[in-house]
């Protein structure tokens, strides 16, 4: 029988494991890269259930980590039950709302403590269908880091995207092109696939934001530790259920954080790494 665990003990951070956490991994080929993919989940109730049931379909030797700010709705508690009933399902949960873009970088962490090869990021809410992390995982033979993109041939948004949301998206996308020098086109989605051993490289300490600047950020900081990067053609969709975030303060402290990074890099003020192109 499980034993009852009272958060309010644990550490921040504290991650909890249950028995069977390596069943799904064991199930896999030995050719099987170690796949950890990671949800960032504040409120995701109503879609958390069948998002981990449509990963294990798509990606069934992945394991998941569910990184929860301690979502009123019971998130986490949803979590839980798919840690007894699946296996290779780990929960993060966090003391309060703390920013998406730190929530990604506790996951990351983990990845690179426990020496996965790969580590993907997808959104909790349904937005990013599982269907196309096969096409994420195969391009990790060619480069370091894989971006599900909107803005390749083949890839798109489904559904209702109004002229507002398009408008801000591709702003954002051409001035985190201008700021910080990224080549690739859609920066600011966090779809995407990483090779752990690159993201190693990075000092997390660097990363500024906590919140929706990370995705831009930390490609910033991969091209910065030398990774390669190619995009995949993805079709991003409305979220299941739920309410999205992202607000108008979040979209400014972004801006804010591209801007004081791309400062710094016209004038020469990062960290000193040796494996920095430019
Ligand atoms: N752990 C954690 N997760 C968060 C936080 N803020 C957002 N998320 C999660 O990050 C993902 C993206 O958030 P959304 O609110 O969907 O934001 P978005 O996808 O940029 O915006 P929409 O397209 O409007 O939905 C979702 O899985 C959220 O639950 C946070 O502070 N902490
Ligand atoms: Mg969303």
């Amino acid at each position: 029988m499980r034993q009852h665990i009272d958060e309010t003990r644990l550490p921040r951070d504290a991650v909890l494991k249950p028995a069977s956490t390596m069943a799904a991994a064991q199930a896999s080929p030995a050719t099987t890269p170690r796949l950890l993919v990671s949800l960032a989940t504040y409120n995701e109730v109503e879609n958390l259930r069948e998002l981990v049931l449509a990963i294990r379909r798509h990606v069934p030797y992945a394991e998941i980590i569910v990184i929860d700010d301690a979502s009123p709705d019971g998130t986490a508690e949803v979590a839980e039950a798919l840690m007894r009933e699946l296996g290779g399902i780990h929960l993060i949960r966090r003391s309060g709302k703390l920013g998406l873009g730190t929530a990604i970088v506790c996951a990351m962490k983990y990845a690179v403590e426990h020496a996965y090869d790969y580590y993907l990021n997808m959104d909790a809410d349904g937005s990013h269908p599982p269907r196309f992390m096969p096409a994420l995982v195969a391009g990790m033979d060619r480069v370091d880091v894989m971006i599900g993109s909107r803005y390749v041939a083949g890839g798109g948004v489904e559904g209702e995207f109004g002229f507002k949301r398009k408008f801000m998206s591709t702003g954002i996308n051409v001035y985190a092109r201008t700021m910080l020098g990224l080549k690739t086109r859609d920066n600011s989605g966090s779809f995407r696939c990483y090779r752990v051993s690159k993201l190693a490289k990075i000092d997390f300490a660097w990363i500024r934001s906590k919140g929706y600047a990370f995705q831009e950020e930390i490609l910033f900081w991969c091209r910065f530790v030398g990774c390669t990067f190619d995009e995949t053609p993805i079709l991003f969709e409305n979220r299941w259920g739920g309410r999205s975030k992202l607000n108008a303060g979040e979209a400014v402290k972004a801006l804010q954080v591209m801007l004081g990074l791309g400062i710094d890099r016209a004038l020469d003020r990062l960290p000193k790494t040796t494996a920095a192109p430019r």
